[in-house]
């Protein structure tokens, strides 16, 4: 359907009048502004913006660093800027000032579902702005368009044996598709610094388009599924990726990876994906090489395979405490893995101290799609009892539940039950943060990173007398 809006002076040339009000003239427009036309729109008046708080504020002090955090693994540097999410300790993530249920509430979805489209979701992040359904519907197009790899690439991931973990098979995946890079190809041809956004855009979009198969490349050869199916240009970027790993016909599947995209996005710009992919790209390394590199970050059990590890650490507890196990059984079996100086994969977090509100988002799924599953209820036990055994082990700063202590479970209740492809899915989603993040940076000129280190010699003496 065509939509309604007031164009600037060259959208107008390409419109048919359509009527007037007052001084306002609408125009009737066939196609709905892109994202690429509504960044250039922007982009311009954020560069602006960022002059004038340099100018204002440059030479001020955020505080002070102490050593500990240079021990301390940077923890709450002020050091990163990035508009698309925010992390607040008590209340979780905002993605351009909106909660999770904010999100729920206003993106678009698909016909006849309830969970936010990811389309719009990445259009949010780039832009602060909620698309209309037909703009994020113009993204879902665009993406299936794009998603076909060069046979190079297939190739790659089918030689790789499949007792190559899934995530390490992705990460070479992404980092071949760097051969077709257009921001490698125009930087080669000497494209000005002020243009830089342009071919990241292109690449950006390229990258998303591609994950879905990919992944579902990666996922049918290792688990022995079958043959991938083509993308089908008239759904939206989750069927697709739900039908290329064989789930095509479970609609609560497909809204439940709607959510999982939209939730494991983007988790400010600290975080080891986020910040990797950053780091990457400021050596102007293209979005392909940038983002491997994320997802090497994400591998890791601490970051993204904490998914993984909870399923394992599930079925663990379950064949040993038995399916429906007493409090006492649990909290015994939460105090072994503790005595045995293991973390509780799912627990915790760098910058949250409440319960993670993407753990809320995917509890609640669950109480509406699968309120009787035993591995849902087993969850809902623990969190009742590990945030009081972690504050009795007395180390970690927040007790509570984050994002992966969750999410294995709904998979497999859905039948993705092979837990080594977990960390997959969220590289798919963390792939829209990590994509808006580079676009930005490049638009804004951002300087290659470099902090300063310092070795504990130098520490020693430049304290030794203070
Ligand atoms: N189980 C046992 N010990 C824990 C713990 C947990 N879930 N969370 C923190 N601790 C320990 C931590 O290992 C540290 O011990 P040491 O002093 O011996 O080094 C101490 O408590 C203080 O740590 P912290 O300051 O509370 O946490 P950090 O900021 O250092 O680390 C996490 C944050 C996420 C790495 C940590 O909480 C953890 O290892 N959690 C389990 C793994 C996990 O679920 N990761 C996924 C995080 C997720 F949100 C994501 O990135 N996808």
């Amino acid at each position: 359907m065509a939509s309604l809006r007031v164009l600037s002076r060259s959208q107008f040339r390409a419109s048919a009048p359509c009527f007037s009000r007052g001084s306002l003239r609408f125009y009737a427009s066939a196609k709905p502004q892109t994202l690429k036309e509504r960044l250039a729109e922007l982009i311009p008046k954020e560069i602006e913006n960022v002059k004038a708080i340099k100018a204002e504020h440059g030479k001020k002090a955020f505080g002070q660093v102490t050593v500990d955090q240079v021990y301390g693994g940077m923890r709450g540097l002020p050091a990163l800027l990035w508009d698309g999410s925010v992390l607040d300790a008590e209340e979780g993530i905002r993605f351009r000032g909106k909660t999770i249920p904010e999100c729920q509430a206003l993106l678009p979805k698909a016909p006849g579902g309830s969970e936010p489209l990811p389309e719009g979701l990445f259009w949010l992040l780039l832009t602060g702005e909620v698309p209309t359904e037909a703009q994020a519907k113009s993204l879902s197009e665009d993406w299936a368009a794009r998603a076909t790899l060069p046979e190079f690439v297939e190739e790659i991931i089918d030689r790789c044996p499949p007792t190559l973990h899934p995530m390490s098979q992705f990460s070479m995946a992404v980092t071949a598709l760097n051969h077709d890079s257009a921001f490698a190809k125009a930087y080669q041809e000497g494209i000005s610094k002020k243009e830089y956004w342009g071919p990241t855009f292109e690449d950006s979009m390229d990258l998303i388009a591609k994950l879905p198969n990919i992944a579902g490349r990666i996922y049918r050869n290792v688990f022995g599924s079958g043959k991938l199916p083509a993308i089908d240009k008239t759904k939206d970027y989750s069927y697709n990726l739900a039908n290329l790993l064989g789930f095509g016909d479970k609609e609560a599947f497909v809204e439940l990876l709607r959510l999982y995209i939209t939730i494991h996005s983007d988790h400010e710009g600290g975080n080891v994906s986020a910040h990797t992919g950053k780091l990457v790209g400021s050596a102007l390394s293209d979005p392909f090489l940038a983002f491997g590199a994320s997802l090497n970050g994400l591998a890791g059990p601490l970051h993204g395979l904490a998914n993984q590890e909870v399923l394992l650490w599930l079925m663990k507890m379950k064949s040993q405490v038995g399916e429906n196990p007493s409090d006492e059984k649990v909290k015994e079996y939460i105090w072994s893995t503790l005595n045995s100086g293991q973390v509780v994969p799912g627990y915790g977090h760098a910058v949250l101290r409440k319960t993670d509100p993407r753990y809320t988002a995917q509890r609640e799924f669950a109480q509406k799609h699968l309120p009787d599953d035993p591995m849902f209820k087993l969850v809902g036990k623990i969190y009742n009892i590990a945030p009081d055994v972690l504050l009795e082990a007395g180390k970690a700063k927040n007790p509570w539940p984050n994002v992966d202590a969750h999410s294995g479970v709904l998979l497999t209740y859905y039948g993705l039950t092979q837990m080594q492809f977990y960390t997959v899915l969220f590289g798919v989603s963390r792939a829209f943060g990590v994509a808006a993040q580079l676009i930005w940076d490049r638009a804004l000129g951002a300087p290659l990173e470099r902090p300063k280190s310092y070795s504990s010699e130098a520490i020693k003496k430049m304290f030794a007398n203070k």
